[in-house]
């Protein structure tokens, strides 16, 4: 008897620590790319770089900040051309990624001209292309679409030059973002080959470092995202390369709010409340709802216990 408990009681912990994400596919122009689980037994055959974990990382000068935690590289690219539509599918153990408050990023390095294969993302110089906050129209995050299963969706500059990439897809979960080192980062990368004929390319001071580009205190890293949802969200990085949005041959314009969802409209809707969660959640028993209310309440002194467990477990 004593024995059952303890197991139910470990396999709760394990679940709950269980409670990330990472990439389990991303579509590239209506191709489908699948990846791997987490760890060393997947197929290599992929154009996605395997993590070996589903936690997050934290600190923001933590290598793993490029690629996700322990990134190998992958042996295929996806080709692509400019201007493709591209889908990020995140999921996690218990199946649909299920964070809700916090932007969504996307940046690209350019790999050199030799396949992104071999290519040592500690030496990426990234450039972003697109990022999302909020929806202006609902005052939800954009995060929380992904929580009935839809993927992430960016498409490639239209104008971009011909080249091998590395394509980093990032979701910041900001649940504990009002505590320095509370924001939790969630990096993937996939290896592109675009083609075309394009010729936008960003400019040197807009190419970054990742780790480098955030700090523990960037108003878009460390922020109570609950206490006032009408504030504007400042994105942390750098601003979107001013190509972006170009289409092939275009005047050289600066148009970095195209491609992005800045700002809110003041609605009264709260984020990651309990009866949100539960009406959204596609798991379908009571336990799973109650044991994800667990792991993503609302309120600060019960989020902890997200953390307290996982530091129990990794
Ligand atoms: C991506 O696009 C699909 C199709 O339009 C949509 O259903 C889905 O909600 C979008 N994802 C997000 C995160 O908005
Ligand atoms: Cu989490």
């Amino acid at each position: 008897m004593r024995l059952w408990l303890l197991a139910l009681t470990c396999y709760s912990i394990f679940t709950l620590a269980q409670a990330h994400g990472w990439v389990g596919s991303i579509t590239v122009a209506g191709k489908p790319y699948p990846g791997n689980g987490l760890g060393s037994s997947g197929t290599p055959s992929s154009v996605i770089r395997q993590v070996n974990t589903n936690s997050p990382v934290t600190n923001v000068m933590d290598v793993n900040l490029g690629c996700g935690p322990n990134a190998q590289p992958a042996q295929l690219v996806a080709t692509a051309n400019p201007g493709d539509a591209i889908q990020v599918d995140w999921v996690s153990t218990e199946g649909p990624w299920f964070h809700n408050v916090g932007p969504m990023l996307t940046y690209l390095a350019n790999c050199g001209s030799t396949s992104c294969t071999q290519f040592d993302y500690t030496q990426a110089r990234w450039f972003k292309i697109e990022q999302s906050g909020r929806d202006p129209a609902t005052n939800a995050w954009v995060q929380a679409s992904l929580n009935s299963g839809a993927p992430a969706n960016l498409s490639l500059p239209g104008n971009i030059a011909a080249g091998n990439y590395l394509l980093r897809h990032e979701i910041i979960a900001l649940q504990n973002g009002v505590s320095q080192g509370g924001a939790e980062f969630y990096a993937s990368c996939s290896q592109l080959s675009i083609g075309g004929t394009g010729s936008g390319a960003p400019t040197s001071n807009e190419l970054v470092k990742l780790p480098g580009a955030y700090s523990a205190t960037d108003p878009g890293i460390l922020v109570d995202v609950y206490s006032n949802t009408n504030a504007p969200y400042s994105f942390p990085g750098p601003p979107i390369a001013a190509f972006v949005g170009n289409v092939a041959s275009p005047p050289p314009t600066t148009t970095q709010s195209q491609n992005t969802i800045t700002k809110s409209r003041p609605t009264t809707t709260r984020e990651d409340s309990p009866s949100q969660i539960a009406s959204s959640s596609t798991v379908p028993t009571a336990v799973c709802r109650l044991k994800r209310r667990i792991a993503h309440p609302s309120n600060s002194p019960a989020r902890r216990w997200h953390h307290t467990f996982r530091s129990w477990v990794v």
